[in-house]
């Protein structure tokens, strides 16, 4: 492994709108990053994890008059319920930024200053046809039946004075680079974008005079910052916060050596690998690095949404399955960057099929063995026994490659390579057979158990954040997960005692 000692990496969330409670889908993004944020922690890295709200815009204020309440105290209820569900999912993050933070409010007003400073943004007269569900334009090329081409909702004309962000001078320069640099993977999304956006790229209209509750620009009180100019910069402003563990230039700059990965569902790539490294560029700095995921798709195939009413609870999943169950199955059964199917049978079908039968009854089985037959202690390998030998060849390989798919963000075949770590630990005792083996040859297969259960919990501690415990307090090991620690004998240590990392659950 390489010194990650003095990297750093920062990774962030879409910030999500609190207009109703989160779903599943957010679950998903969110434990992504927080799976490699804790990854990257391990490595060594000093890492910097960002999510948060969105909070401006017209969905919002309409949600909150339908509620009868002040906008501010409605997103404010809401979001107690963000930071709720993130506890219960035991994540790790840094910093929790809302766009309606005087910090990032006022870091927003200022670079509108500048940007019109420096010619990129202008007023003008826009008409066009809108999407009031998400709150963007589009042209008559994108659209079928006057439908909006993402929610399918009925479009509008809109015309309104509108202060414009010129996006259509950089057509050339997002192009190219969509084409030809790391701005967004997977790869096969590129000619998506580049096909139905950049070809037919226009001016991106910023701000609103027809909305309250949005940040307004110093220039001209009427004109209220459109959301996806306020929203994206969110991902700058937060670094101002006194919380944040990096500086705006220390991230942002071009020459910045922060690791850096936005991940972001994939209708919103758009946004993010078009308009934002276009306002990056405006500003100076340096270029995003969007990874886009698919959508959790229901039974019925339908991209789960609020506005389908397909949703699912992940806070009632957690209660009933547990919260490091939901992301494993996040992680792993969702392919990275494809769509996925999300639903309580196939969740089930994975917790008893990889957690129960390969994790949990690899751990029970061997503290049964350790108890049994070496009153409990970890006994020392003292011989080149060639089972052990063999299985730590297969082993190393399939860590190099777990490095590697986790340093390219494929996740789910990241943890599917940790399962095939179990599974070779599991056909390691069907050869070795323990129960007919005896002196130093069962030493060395004891020895060897205990010390690569306690390897891949350390690798697998990035998603099965809580549970990974059990195994750490089993051992006596008091340490944070760390990639240093692998590979320690524990010849000598007497074993406490368990409980089952995963229980089997009745369908
Ligand atoms: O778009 N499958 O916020 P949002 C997978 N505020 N991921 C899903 C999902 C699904 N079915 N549904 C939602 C916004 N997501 C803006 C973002 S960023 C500067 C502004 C996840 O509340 C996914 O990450 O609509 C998606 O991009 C995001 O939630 C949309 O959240």
């Amino acid at each position: 492994m390489n010194d990650f000692k003095n990297k750093k990496f920062y990774v962030t969330t879409p910030i999500y709108y609190p207009n109703y409670k989160l779903h599943i889908g957010h679950a998903y993004t969110t434990t992504l990053a927080d799976y490699v944020s804790r990854y990257k922690k391990m490595q060594g890295y000093e890492t910097m994890f960002l999510t948060g709200s969105d909070e401006h815009g017209q969905k919002i204020e309409d949600r909150a008059k339908e509620a009868n309440e002040d906008t501010l105290k409605f997103v404010t209820k809401i979001i107690k319920d963000f930071k709720k569900l993130w506890l219960k999912l035991d994540i790790d993050y840094d910093l929790f930024i809302r766009t309606t933070d005087e910090t990032h409010k006022e870091y927003v007003k200022e670079s509108f200053t500048q940007l019109l400073k420096k010619d990129f943004i202008y007023k003008s007269k826009y008409s066009g046809l809108y999407c009031k569900s998400d709150e963007a334009y589009f042209t008559e090329t994108q659209i079928k039946e006057n439908k909006c081409p993402e929610c399918g909702k009925e479009l509008i004309v809109m015309e309104e004075e509108s202060y414009f962000l010129k996006i259509s001078a950089f057509k050339d320069w997002i192009k190219d680079e969509l084409l030809n640099s790391d701005i967004l993977k997977p790869k096969h999304r590129v000619n998506e974008l580049v096909n139905n956006f950049v070809n037919d790229l226009q001016d991106l209209s910023v701000t609103r005079t027809s909305i309250n509750w949005g940040i307004q620009i110093n220039e001209d009180t009427s004109h209220v910052i459109y959301v996806w100019l306020d929203a994206l910069q969110n991902y700058i402003s937060a670094l101002k916060y006194p919380e944040s563990k990096f500086t705006i230039e220390e991230v942002w700059n071009k020459n910045s050596e922060v690791e850096l990965l936005q991940l972001v569902g994939k209708e919103i790539t758009r946004f993010h690998c078009i308009y934002w490294p276009i306002i990056l560029k405006m500003k100076g700095y340096r270029k995003p690095s969007v990874l886009a995921h698919g959508w959790l798709i229901s039974d019925d195939g339908d991209k789960m949404s609020k506005s389908k009413g397909n949703v699912v609870d992940p806070l009632e999943l957690i209660k009933i399955y547990g919260s490091d169950e939901i992301k494993f199955y996040l992680v792993n059964n969702i392919v990275t960057g494809e769509d996925g199917k999300f639903s309580e049978e196939l969740l089930i079908e994975m917790i008893n099929g990889l957690l129960v039968n390969k994790y949990s009854n690899l751990v029970s089985r061997t503290d049964a063995m350790i108890k049994k037959y070496c009153k409990g202690i970890v006994p020392e390998n003292k011989i080149n026994y060639l089972p052990t030998k063999n299985l730590t060849i297969k082993l190393e390989k399939i860590r190099e490659d777990y490095y590697q798919k986790m340093d390219n963000y494929e996740f789910s075949n990241s943890t599917k390579l940790l399962i095939n770590y179990v599974e070779e630990i599991n056909l390691y005792i069907d050869l070795t057979k323990p129960w007919k083996n005896s002196g130093e040859e069962l030493n060395a297969t004891l020895n060897t158990l205990v010390k690569e259960i306690f390897n891949v919990t350390t690798l697998l501690s990035s998603v099965l954040t809580t549970s990974y415990k059990k195994v750490y307090q089993w051992l006596s090991i008091k340490k944070k997960p760390s990639i240093s620690l692998l590979d320690k004998d524990f010849k000598g240590v007497k074993l406490n005692k368990i409980e089952h990392l995963f229980e089997r659950i009745k369908k």
